[in-house]
């Protein structure tokens, strides 16, 4: 009895030390809660979302990132119109003193040529950020449960078709 109170317990912290400390440090440079929304089964690409804080005196840069797909850029949301479209960026700036938001309907990672491979929840996807100054820092996005209503990604609804994404065609 004691000892399956105990592993109980144990469960409990860890699973709380993973939502806690779900995050990644270099240097100056803390990335929190890197995560991915759940995709639909025909997904062709999805989004990859985090916060980077850069407590240190210089600026660095996101430069790029890696991971196990045929492509990964950084794009960024412009709405033009009433309709979000997704630009390339090739660098996202990290101010000294700031946090920078990755997150839907902005700044984000987009992982493309998904492939009929869909991100399902409690996935881990492994990837490297490349930092012009902290260089490559290793983090793990995890996969998420998307809302019932589909809030908090709708800006990837369609994409990874190409219809409205210049960036999907180089
Ligand atoms: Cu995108």
């Amino acid at each position: 009895m004691k000892r399956t109170v105990f592993a109980f317990c144990a469960a409990l912290t860890c699973a709380g030390t993973s939502l806690v400390a779900h995050e990644f440090t270099s240097g100056t440079l803390t990335i929190d809660h890197p995560m991915a929304f759940e995709t639909a089964r025909t997904a062709m690409s999805a989004g990859g979302y985090m916060t980077i804080t850069n407590s240190g005196t210089e600026a660095d840069q996101l430069v790029g990132v890696e991971a196990d797909f045929p492509k990964v850029m950084l794009h960024t949301t412009e709405e033009k119109d009433g309709i979000a479209r997704m630009m390339h960026v090739h660098t996202i700036e990290i101010p000294a003193g700031e946090t920078v938001a990755l997150e839907p309907g902005g700044l984000h990672v987009m992982f493309m040529g998904l492939n009929g491979d869909p991100f399902e929840v409690g996935e881990e996807i492994p990837a490297t950020l490349m930092f012009e100054r902290a260089g490559p820092v290793e983090v793990v996005f995890k996969v998420e449960a998307r809302g019932a209503d589909g809030a908090g990604d709708i800006d990837h609804s369609n994409h990874g078709v190409g219809q409205s994404d210049p960036a999907a065609t180089n």
